[in-house]
């Protein structure tokens, strides 16, 4: 098994850390093209492979989500958790490059909070407006969010609304789109049509701060799936916070029975 993310180059020759540090704080995001190469994404591909061949049959059904169970190749949607059941994704959510980037976004230390597989296969449905703090439960961590191959308006890229970070946190409501169970409740008026297409290539990074609006379109390819992994952080002090932990456990467990209600885990 490679536990190469770990000896992978850091941050700090990858992209300029004052500049993209402004972006985020100004915008609530930044992108970093070509931050990871061709090779390392190979990489990052060939073990999402083994992942799926060997990993999978022992993860718990509620990491695990297909739109339907009963043709699993074609239509997983989701892998949760991937960090907590193997080393390599461990490895990449803890490589400098990666947790190295998130202190210095963060501006505070940072531990990885989980690791997904967003795989948006052909014909997936659009990813609801959301922002992440309203499945944090906080604002202390980010989102990286990790294209695994070229992504474009046909299959599904995300959109940004810059300076929405600074609304703070918005209601929200049930979404009915598996795997992301919150949708905005109402967008911001002088917001609207304001939202940033992330064409993106794969090796691009993209980070915002959780209370960034976003949302990801549906797949309306044929043929292409829209992989991506998305890698979050929390401060490390949420650690401490027993009642946070408490609350977030609560939803999460509320969560994998209702997608078990419906059939979907
Ligand atoms: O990839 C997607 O469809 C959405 C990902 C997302 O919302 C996120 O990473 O916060």
């Amino acid at each position: 098994m490679s536990l190469a993310p770990l000896a992978w180059s850091s941050y700090v020759e990858r992209l300029n850390v004052q500049t993209a540090k402004a972006q985020f704080d100004d915008a609530g995001y930044v992108r970093a093209d070509a931050y990871f190469s061709a090779e390392e994404i190979a990489t990052v591909r060939d073990e999402l492979e083994r992942y799926k061949r060997e990993v999978i049959q022992r993860v718990p059904q509620k990491f695990v989500f297909y739109e339907d169970k009963s043709r699993p190749t074609e239509t997983l949607i989701r892998l949760e958790r991937m960090m907590t059941f193997d080393e390599f994704f461990s490895s990449l959510s803890k490589s400098p490059a990666i947790n190295g980037l998130a202190d210095k976004l963060l501006g505070t230390e940072c531990e990885p909070n989980n690791v997904q597989y967003f795989s948006k296969p052909p014909g997936a449905k659009p990813t609801p407006y959301h922002q992440d703090g309203q499945y944090f439960m906080h604002d202390k961590g980010l989102t990286f969010w990790l294209a695994l191959d070229d992504v474009d308006e046909v299959n599904g890229c995300m959109y940004y609304v810059p300076g929405s970070h600074k609304y703070g946190l918005l209601p929200h409501h049930k979404s009915n789109a598996l795997g992301f169970s919150q949708a905005l409740t109402k967008f911001p008026s002088e917001l609207l049509n304001t939202d940033v297409c992330m064409r993106a290539t794969a090796g691009t990074l993209l980070a915002h701060h959780p209370h960034t609006i976003h949302n990801a379109g549906g797949n309306r390819d044929s043929t292409r799936w829209r992989p991506a992994l998305g890698l979050t952080f929390w401060a490390k002090k949420c650690g401490d916070d027993v009642e946070l932990q408490a609350r977030h456990e609560e939803y999460q467990e509320m969560l994998a029975e209702q997608l078990q209600r419906d059939g979907k885990i």
